[in-house]
């Protein structure tokens, strides 16, 4: 079982398609392990996107991710880092395929609704700044049985 990152973005937060996206993870058969809305700051940001603090658009990314709360949310499941990633379809909306959250909602690489982990490694870390310890709660065990078969686990 792994535990996965997501971030839905100002964006989605305001356009009021929160609960459309979550269900897109309910549906699949994702366990939502964690979730809570929050501001981000400077700091936390500038670690998040460290990878990206050099470009040009990295002020543009800052103020859209700080232009509200967002929801944070860690999601488990069986290969799920890579199960979600999927789900969201790649950066640009307008080159995301119909069928992912990207290429249903957004029209923007910008404004793409949402971020998700893109590794086992990276979703530790992220989850680790997201996420106090504590925070994120696994209650729903007698559900596995439903979700998966034995040897799949
Ligand atoms: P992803 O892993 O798909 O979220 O993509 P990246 O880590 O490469 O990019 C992080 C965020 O930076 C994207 F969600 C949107 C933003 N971005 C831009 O605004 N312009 C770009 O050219 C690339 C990324």
């Amino acid at each position: 079982m792994q535990v996965t990152l997501v971030i839905l973005k100002p964006s989605a937060v305001q356009r009021g398609i929160l609960g459309e996206v979550i269900s897109r993870f309910e549906k699949k058969g994702i366990q939502i392990v964690g979730m809570k809305m929050v501001r981000l700051s400077d700091e936390t940001l500038a670690e998040h996107y460290a990878h990206l603090l050099h470009k040009p658009f990295y002020g543009r990314i800052k103020d859209s991710m700080q232009a509200g709360p967002c929801i944070v949310m860690a999601l488990k499941g069986v290969d799920v880092v890579n199960i979600v990633r999927k789900l969201t379809g790649v950066t640009n909306g307008r080159e995301a395929l119909p069928g992912t959250i990207r290429g249903d909602y957004s029209m923007s690489v910008q404004e793409n609704i949402v971020h998700a982990s893109d590794s086992l490694e990276t979703a530790e870390i992220e989850l680790k700044r997201f996420f106090n310890p504590g925070e994120i709660v696994d209650d729903s065990p007698h559900l596995i049985p439903f979700l998966y078969a034995p040897d799949e686990l």
